[in-house]
This record gives C-alpha cells, sequence and structure tokens, in this order.
C-alpha cells in the first residue's frame, strides 16, 4: 500500500467530472486500498479519488462515532438514488481545503448505490455523519466541493487564504526552510 499526495483547491483536477468505472478489477481495487491507507494517515473519515488526482469515481470511508461505526467502506460508482426531503446542517472540512470549516446543508439521510470492492452491487441507507461524508465524497467525483455550497463571498476568502498559504510554502522551500506540520507553525528563523 502507499500514501498518496493529496491535492488542495485551487487545483483544476478538482473541479474535473470524473468517469465511471467499467470494472472493479485488482488494479482498481489497489488505488481504493491506497486511498485508504492515504485518509487513515490524514487523518480523513472519507476520501474521493480525484483527491489523489485521479479522474475515476471511486470513494472510500469510515466513520468511527459512538453512534456509526462502519469499518472501512469501498464504493466504485456511487449514486444516491434517494434523498430525504429533509435537511440538516453539519460543520464540513475537506482535506483538499485544509484548515477551514463552514456549515453546509444536506439532505439529513440517503440511500446510496455502489460495487463494493468485490464489485458487488450494494445499497445502504446513510443517516447522521455517514450521510453528510457520503454527499461530500459524491460532490468531489463531480467537481463539487463543500466551498461551493458556501457564499461566494466566503468561498473567495477561503480560496484567498489557500492560495497565499501555498505561496508562502513554495517560498519557504524555494529558500530551503523546512516543511512545517500541519498545525504547527514555521519554526523561527
Ligand atoms: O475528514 C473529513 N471530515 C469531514 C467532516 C465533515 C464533513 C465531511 C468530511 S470529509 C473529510 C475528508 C475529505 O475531505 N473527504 O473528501
Ligand atoms: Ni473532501
Amino acid at each position: 500500500m502507499a500514501i498518496l499526495p493529496i491535492l488542495t483547491a485551487p487545483d483544476p483536477r478538482l473541479k474535473k467530472k470524473s468517469l465511471p468505472v467499467a470494472a472493479v478489477d485488482d488494479e482498481l481495487r489497489r488505488l481504493m486500498d491506497d486511498m485508504l491507507e492515504t485518509m487513515y494517515a490524514a487523518p480523513g473519515i472519507g476520501l474521493a479519488a480525484p483527491q489523489v488526482g485521479v479522474l475515476k469515481r471511486v470513494i472510500v470511508l469510515d466513520i468511527d462515532r459512538e453512534e456509526v461505526k462502519t469499518g472501512p467502506l469501498f464504493m466504485a460508482n456511487p449514486e444516491i438514488v434517494e434523498a430525504s426531503d429533509d435537511d440538516v446542517s453539519y460543520e464540513e472540512g475537506c482535506l483538499s481545503v485544509p484548515e477551514h470549516y463552514s456549515d453546509v446543508v444536506r439532505p439529513a439521510t440517503v440511500r446510496v448505490r455502489y460495487l463494493d470492492r468485490d464489485g458487488v452491487q450494494q445499497e445502504m441507507a446513510c443517516e447522521g455523519l455517514l450521510s453528510t461524508c457520503v454527499q461530500h465524497e459524491i460532490d468531489h467525483l463531480d467537481g463539487i466541493l463543500f466551498i461551493d455550497h458556501i457564499s461566494a463571498l466566503k468561498r473567495n476568502m477561503i480560496l484567498r487564504k489557500l492560495l497565499k498559504a501555498r505561496k508562502e510554502k513554495e517560498r519557504d522551500a524555494a529558500e530551503g526552510k523546512p516543511a512545517a506540520k500541519p498545525n504547527e507553525t514555521a519554526p523561527a528563523p
């Protein structure tokens, strides 16, 4: 298995629509396993293939909360076949939008149809955090980030900050400064 680099916004690959997979074969299972390892290492509770630069309709999830403990879930060609009329708001984050969080309103429960790691079609009723997360991941497959669900003002502010943080990182790297870990300020010069 391998930990893959995660793309961060703004990146044109995160805006593209991913293509359905023809079949779940060994090569795709290797991608799924690498994505799961990458997600655990991040750490995150979900990851979509475009976040690692692969424009295929594949997501992985593992929700571990008191109410819902799913274990690792692998989904190819996931589709929402039913969504509740009632909505819920949840404060979302995204590994591709590091260190920014916003409330996003989505259907409270969904029913998702997908191919599992063995290529067998499954359906799953999702509620709570699992429902939010599966919708967030399927959005990635359509080139949509959680910041596309918030006001343009907030979105542009976040994108500007992300770009600035990236430029500072690139400048520091060019000057040979060590990279700061996430949630850690750069060492004093
Ligand atoms: O790790 C993640 N946490 C999270 C929290 C609230 C709503 C959605 C998510 S998904 C995110 C990982 C990620 O970016 N998946 O695409
Ligand atoms: Ni995300």
